[in-house]
């Protein structure tokens, strides 16, 4: 098993657009950051982990006024909801940007100078269908019915001006020649395949710049002018580092792993990583797309209004409940469907019945049979020890194979292993024959170090609900390593303590 390492781990979210306030999609790709970041600190990894708001832009602006504001203020106000969603969340981000921050403006200024200077950038008109929503041109082929956005089925205006644009076109080959050379950097591999068909299909420049808009990072040479959105934003994972992780931040790029949905995979598979070349930084080692959580058959989002708000389950069941149903049920990089009879299930029947339950009973055996003090190993359980060891390496194979469901699944294994072996091995009869005591010595045993083995796996993905389950089995809550969940670590001769349970029954639920 593998667990020290040297690696440094840069992982990111999207930074979200702040013209509205954020739901569960928005929750859910933050969650699935915090884990990979928890489960890279847990295996020793240098690890920074970075989210933000993305304020620039018509739709931002048009956001603003709609509420009465002005756009600075708008995104001061909105921008702080994020922010407070991490923290509700328990996301463990090293930092959080803002486009509107002054230091990330001057980088981003700084490198289109550099492209401009390079030939890179030049002045041309341009017109097309906008979508505000997106931020993005789409070509007529694609639009739906109505001249409607293929993404958000609302309609595209005709947007014709004077704007830079960037030889996109210009990096067809290289960016063709990277994806056969790294054909793991984008995941799953029907995303990759779908990139690498857009820029065989050809690549038109990319007009980076507006002149109609005036809310965004103005073009150092042309003030007349701002920055399209998207570039602004997508120069975030690079300039975050530069004032956002400390004086040798540039130690942690390039990115190892950059989460997002599928919607955004075009600018991030084809525009990032053609503007990083022409700006010679190093491209990001992998993008984990992943699908929709979709409330009714449909994508949630403002547009559809099927929004579906975190904070009532957060309230009604707890954080972590929120953070398994969503790693457990939407396999990651498919779509999945979120409901509230779904999320009851998975938590009654899954973390109170399977879990809560197992460590209840087993703390209450240890106190009964054994005074509260986990008996020594008989070494009779090897083959569970070897198992839990297997389990270990499959959850570190899941991890780096970006499959965070699988992950889970493999350590809720080990949890029904032990609930089998409570059941098969009744303490409660052994606890009756003082013959026995050896055996009941070792199946007490064997549920500890099961349980605590099983709750270190657990730990990226419920961190509160497994520091106090540790605490209840004696143990010390504080940098739990992946090397804490070899079998039988430090827990013969712990002390348990009876605690409330850890996922208690919830009456009614939220719609
Ligand atoms: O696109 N299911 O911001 P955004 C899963 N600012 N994930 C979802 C989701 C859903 N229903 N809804 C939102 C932007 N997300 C740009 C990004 S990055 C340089 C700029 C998540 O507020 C998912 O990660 O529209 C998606 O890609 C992102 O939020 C879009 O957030």
């Amino acid at each position: 098993m593998q667990v020290m390492s040297d690696h440094r781990f840069y992982t990111t979210t999207p930074i979200y657009y702040v013209n509205a306030d954020p739901h569960v999609g928005h929750a859910y790709t933050t969650i699935m950051t915090d884990i990979f970041a928890r489960h890279h600190r847990q295996r020793g990894d240098d690890v920074f982990f970075l989210t933000g708001t993305d304020e620039h832009g018509a739709k931002i602006a048009r956001a603003a006024e709609a509420a009465g504001n002005t756009p600075h203020a708008h995104a001061d106000a909105l921008s702080a909801k994020f922010r407070d969603l991490g923290r509700v969340l328990d996301a463990s981000n090293d930092f959080f940007i803002r486009t509107t921050d002054p230091e990330h403006i001057a980088e981003v200024q700084r490198i289109l100078v550099l492209l401009h200077e390079r030939g890179d950038i030049y002045k041309g008109s341009y017109g097309g269908w906008y979508c505000t929503p997106c931020e993005g041109f789409f070509v007529e082929s694609e639009l739906e019915e109505g001249n409607t956005c293929p993404i958000h089925h609302t309609p595209v205006e005709w947007l014709e001006e004077d704007n830079w644009f960037f030889r996109l076109s210009a990096y067809r080959e290289q960016l063709l020649a990277h994806f056969d050379a790294h054909p793991g950097w984008v995941v799953p591999q029907a995303r990759f395949n779908e990139a690498r068909k857009m820029i065989e299909l050809g690549l038109e420049d990319l007009s980076i710049s507006r002149s109609q808009i005036s809310w965004g990072v103005p073009v150092p040479w042309d003030p007349d002018q701002v920055i399209y959105v998207w570039v602004d934003a997508l120069f975030n994972y690079w300039t975050a580092l530069s004032y956002g992780a400390g004086d040798d931040g540039k130690k942690y790029w390039p990115p190892t792993l950059q989460l997002m949905a599928k919607d955004i995979l075009k600018f991030h598979a084809v525009i990032w990583p053609a503007l990083l070349l022409a700006a010679e930084i190093e491209l990001p080692e992998r993008l984990a797309i992943h699908g929709y959580v979709l409330k009714g058959g449909e994508k949630m989002s403002k547009t559809t209004g099927n929004l579906v708000d975190p904070f009532p389950f957060i309230h009604d069941y707890g954080l972590d409940a929120l953070r398994y149903y969503l790693a457990r049920e939407i396999r990651f990089g498919d779509d999945g469907t979120f409901s509230a009879e779904g999320f009851d299930a998975r938590y009654t029947g899954e973390l109170a019945n399977e879990l809560g339950n197992l460590l209840n009973r087993t703390v209450n055996m240890i106190g009964r049979y054994r005074d509260g003090v986990v008996p020594a190993d008989h070494g009779q359980d090897t083959a569970l020890g070897a198992e839990i060891a297997a389990r270990t390496d499959e959850i570190i194979a899941a991890f780096d194979g970006a499959d965070i469901t699988r992950a889970v699944e493999a350590a809720w294994v080990i949890v029904r292993d032990l609930n089998r072996l409570v059941e098969q091995r009744a303490p409660w009869v052994l606890a009756k024959d003082p013959d026995q005591a050896d055996a009941l010595d070792q199946v007490l045993f064997s549920l500890a170090a099961g349980l605590k083995s099983v709750l270190v796996l657990l730990w990226p993905v419920i961190p509160t609900s497994v520091e106090r389950a540790l605490i209840s089995l004696g143990q010390q809550p504080t940098d739990i390593n992946l090397t804490d969940a070899v079998w039988g670590d430090g827990i013969a001769g712990a002390t348990v303590t009876v605690i409330p349970p850890l996922f208690p029954r919830v009456e009614g639920r939220p719609e």
